[in-house]
Formats: C-alpha cells, sequence, structure tokens
C-alpha cells in the first residue's frame, strides 16, 4: 500500500499456499470463494499489476511482466502470486517460455515534453517576478537532484519541498526554504504563499503538503502554476494548472535548463527583489529555529534529539523516518546538509515502515550511515529487522524516540483519558542486545552525541533507545492549526 501510494518500484513474489494443507483443490485456493479470500483482488487493490501464475512457465513470464510493470512510467509494485505447482513444478522442455533479456522491456527512452510546451514554461518563468520551485518525491525517483539545483540557481527560485520530496536539494543550500505543508518550515510556505509562480516537479500535493488547500499556500486563482510529473493524471490534479508538462523529471528539468539559458538570464531582474529578500524573509519566518533544539535536559526534547542527530552523523547519513510525532519533529527540524538523505513514509505512513527500510538502506548504501528514527510504538512492530541486520553485518543506527507512549494519539487524547495509548516501562536497547546488536538507553541529552557515537563505532547494527519528554507536541506548531480556514 506504501509502495502503491509513494509510486515505489517494488516487486512481490508470492504463493497462494495450496500445497496441500487445504480442504479444497488448489483453483480454489485464494480464488475468493466460499471458505478462501479472495487474493488476486487483495493484491490488485493496491498494485499497479498483479497476476496468477499456474505453471512454471506462467511464473517466468510473470515475473518477467511484473518488473516491467513496476519500473515503468510512474514506478509502483507489481505482484506474481504463484499456485505451488507454479513454483515446484519443472518448466516443460518441449514448450519452454521464451526468456528475453529483462533490459530488453526496460529500454524505452525517458519521456519528454514537446519542445513547444517548454517554450511556454519559459514564457511563464520569464514573466515571474516571484518564482518558487516546489519538489516532490519524482526528483528523488527520476535522480533528478542536480538538474533541480541548476534550475533553481539559474532562475534565481526559492526551492521548497513536499514532505516526500525532503532532501530533493540540500535544505543548507541558499535558496532552499525547507518543506512545504503542515509540518513544513514557515519560511516555505511564505515563500509558496507570496509566489506569482509556482513550478511544481513530481509532486502529488497531499493535504499534508498544502496546509488542507489553504489559499494562503497554494493559490491557483492568483498563481501561475506549472506542474511537471510522469503521470498525466496528476498533473493537475490537486488544483487547476496552467501548464502540466509530463514525463520524467529529470529529462523534463534537462529540456528546461537548456531552453532557459538565455531568457533567465535577460529577465533577471524581474526577480532580483525576490531573490535579494530571500535570507531576511527566512530569518523573519524562524527557518529551522526552536528553542528546543538547543535546550539540555533530561528526559530529552524531541527538538534535542533532532539537533544531536544533525550535529553527531555525518552530512552524507541516508535517514529513514517512521510514523507518528517523532516523523513530524525529523521533517520539521532536521536541515539536511545534502541532497537525497531522506525517505521518508507518506503514502500510509503506517508505523514500522522506518526500521526494515534502513535495513533495505544500508544494502543500497554500503559505504554510508544509515540511521532510522523510530517511535517505541512503530519500533515493537518490525523490531525483528534487527535480527536481518545482525545476520547480514548491516550497521543501521536506529534511534528510539522512547515516550513510553503510541505519542500522536496520546497527544490527541484528553488528560486523564487516556486509553490504550501508553505502554509498560521498556528498556529498547535491551530489546536490541537480545539481539546481539549494540544497545544504550539515553536518558539526559548530554549523554546523547557519546551515545550516537559509539553506536556507530560498535560497527554492529545498534540502537540508542532515547527517553523522550511527553510535554512538547507538533501541534504546538502545525500549520493547519496555526491557520484559519479550512476547505
Ligand atoms: C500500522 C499503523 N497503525 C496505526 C497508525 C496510526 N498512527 C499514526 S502515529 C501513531 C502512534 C505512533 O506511536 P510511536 O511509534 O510510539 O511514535 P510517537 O508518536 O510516540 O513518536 C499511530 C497509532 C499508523 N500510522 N500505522
Amino acid at each position: 500500500m506504501e509502495a502503491m501510494l509513494s509510486s515505489s518500484p517494488m516487486l512481490v513474489l508470492t504463493d497462494t499456499s495450496d500445497g496441500g494443507v487445504g480442504q479444497h483443490p488448489a483453483n480454489q485456493s485464494g480464488a475468493g470463494e466460499y471458505g478462501s479470500i479472495d487474493l488476486h483482488n487483495i493484491f490488485r487493490s493496491m498494485t499497479k499489476y498483479t497476476t496468477l501464475a499456474t505453471s512454471p512457465k506462467e511464473a517466468a513470464l510473470g515475473a518477467q511482466l511484473a518488473i516491467k510493470h513496476a519500473m515503468s512510467g510512474r514506478p509502483g509494485p507489481a505482484c506474481l502470486l504463484m499456485r505451488s505447482a507454479s513454483i515446484g513444478g519443472e518448466v516443460d522442455l518441449e514448450s519452454p517460455p521464451f526468456i528475453h533479456d529483462t533490459a530488453g522491456y526496460l529500454n524505452t527512452a525517458k519521456p519528454q515534453a514537446a519542445p513547444a510546451d517548454i517554450e511556454k514554461a519559459v514564457e511563464i518563468l520569464s514573466q515571474s517576478r516571484r518564482p518558487v520551485i516546489v519538489a516532490g518525491n519524482g526528483v528523488h525517483m527520476a535522480g533528478a537532484h542536480g538538474a533541480l539545483q541548476q534550475l533553481a540557481e539559474q532562475w534565481n527560485a526559492p526551492m521548497a519541498t513536499s514532505y516526500k520530496g525532503k532532501s530533493a536539494i540540500a535544505e543548507t543550500h541558499p535558496l532552499s526554504v525547507g518543506m512545504v505543508g503542515i509540518y513544513g518550515q514557515e519560511a516555505a510556505n511564505r515563500a509558496v504563499g507570496d509566489a506569482d509562480t509556482v513550478v511544481i516537479v513530481g509532486a502529488k500535493l497531499s493535504p499534508q503538503d498544502t496546509v488542507r488547500e489553504r489559499p494562503t499556500v497554494f493559490n491557483p486563482r492568483g498563481q501561475r502554476i506549472i506542474q511537471i510529473d510522469i503521470d498525466d493524471r496528476n498533473a493537475g490534479w490537486t488544483f487547476p494548472v496552467e501548464l502540466g508538462l509530463i514525463g520524467d523529471a529529470g529529462s523534463i528539468l534537462g529540456q528546461l535548463i537548456e531552453a532557459s539559458a538565455e531568457a533567465s538570464g535577460s529577465t533577471a531582474r524581474n526577480r532580483s527583489e525576490w531573490a535579494g529578500a530571500l535570507p531576511n524573509r527566512k530569518q523573519d519566518a524562524g527557518f529551522y529555529e526552536d528553542a528546543g533544539l538547543h535546550t539540555d535536559s533530561s528526559p530529552v526534547l524531541p527538538q534535542r534529539v533532532v539537533r544531536l542527530l544533525q550535529e553527531t552523523m555525518p552530512a552524507e547519513t541516508v535517514y529513514a523516518l517512521d510514523a507518528g510525532n517523532n516523523r513530524t519533529w525529523m521533517a520539521h527540524l532536521f536541515q539536511s546538509q545534502q541532497a537525497h538523505t531522506f525517505f521518508c513514509p507518506g503514502g500510509t505512513a503506517g508505523m514500522g515502515w522506518g526500521l526494515p527500510a534502513s535495513v533495505g538502506l544500508q544494502v543500497a548504501y554500503p559505504g554510508r550511515q544509515v540511521v532510522c528514527v523510530t517511535g517505541d510504538g512503530g519500533y515493537m512492530m518490525t523490531v525483528n529487522a534487527l535480527s536481518t541486520a545482525m545476520q547480514y553485518n548491516l550497521p543501521i543506527v536506529c534511534v528510539v524516540f522512547n515516550d513510553g507512549a503510541l505519542g500522536m494519539v496520546r497527544h490527541h487524547q484528553a488528560p486523564g483519558q487516556y486509553i490504550a495509548s501508553e505502554f509498560a516501562e521498556t528498556d529498547n536497547a535491551a530489546v536490541a542486545r537480545g539481539f546481539g546488536c549494540f544497545g544504550v538507553q539515553v536518558a539526559d541529552s548530554r549523554n546523547l552525541a557519546d551515545a550516537l557515537r559509539d553506536a556507530r563505532a560498535s560497527g554492529l547494527p545498534a540502537v540508542v533507545d532515547v527517553l523522550i519528554d511527553r510535554g512538547p507536541s507538533p501541534d504546538d506548531w502545525r500549520a493547519d492549526l496555526r491557520t484559519a480556514g479550512e476547505t
């Protein structure tokens, strides 16, 4: 479900469990008839493609097609469901499947926009006085970070990201205004709100990103909107657009950069006031400022954990977030130092995503530190991933915001009426040590930096369990609670 809603290419290989334990014939296993569930429709409801193989030949061809579906166009999950006969059987050598190199099914050129539409986009940007770029997950998927930065610099345009697009550009870049939306930076919400032209690159624009469509942030009645997306259903979906450019974010940004060279220079004066005001505007909006970032205490303020992580971990560290308050603190207050360092669940943001994601990320980025940030609730849902990390020698660091509660849920319950949202006191570091991992619990923020360093130095999968102050709530600053009006 997360992969579907977050456009992640994913191959799901599973079986219908008709291996002799069922009462019914194989063709009824998982088929949705009386006495069985409908596996096909369950998977179809959250994949781009689901196919059922009843023989080894169908399994081989189905796997190849599933890869094609997962990786083409807007990526997503694809599922190959297999009957036992297709796994345990042998290919009939009299009529084998024709199997060609999978690369041949994927050798399609990245879609680009028509040159006339690129010209139109450059014309709109040339006329703009206050342009802003909003980048989303599509930039990560296309690996278009360099191109994005180049386009922003060409037009001297402030750069915001959606939540899923966090770190599409380093948030330390002078043009970055951080993340837009409910959990975003005020500087980003104000920059988008005051813009006359908004270029959206590969972003879904969820209610979280648009501050529930507050016209003080995105305003299609007053702004000229250009939306670049691989999926034409998405461009002009949340808001009407003046121009939708359909194609791969990297290809289209490349086209725009080439077409912008002269126009961006000759019209730079139009935007000089806007660009010149940016540093002060960021400062006025309290860009990445919060007193809690600098306040040592026991138990530890969530803001302080965020800042100590930022200061202690290398700039190129890769972060996997989870769900709950801990996620919103990280997304809101961590200033990414490098592009493509954040992996954020956001399709559904199911708890328990972060830890297994960090294990996968450590496989993908063996040379870089991978850090999972999770709540104690999310941690317990997929804690078995630590065993996998041990088995495969993957030295992730997992930082647990231990507030002894489903914090986000508890904050929304009335004091004195906390129901099913609090846990028995748990030492999550001791749980980690049970797996053979390094584990340390931290009660005072003054010990946190050393604990993080020790965790890294251990060379083992490591858990730093931080006892968190339950007091501060993201509701104190989330933008939809501060801004009047509903849609
Ligand atoms: C699988 C799943 N169930 C329920 C939710 C709804 N939900 C969102 S945040 C949250 C509480 C998270 O608690 P915890 O992981 O301890 O993090 P905290 O909010 O305390 O930082 C819940 C239940 C969810 N996102 N995913």
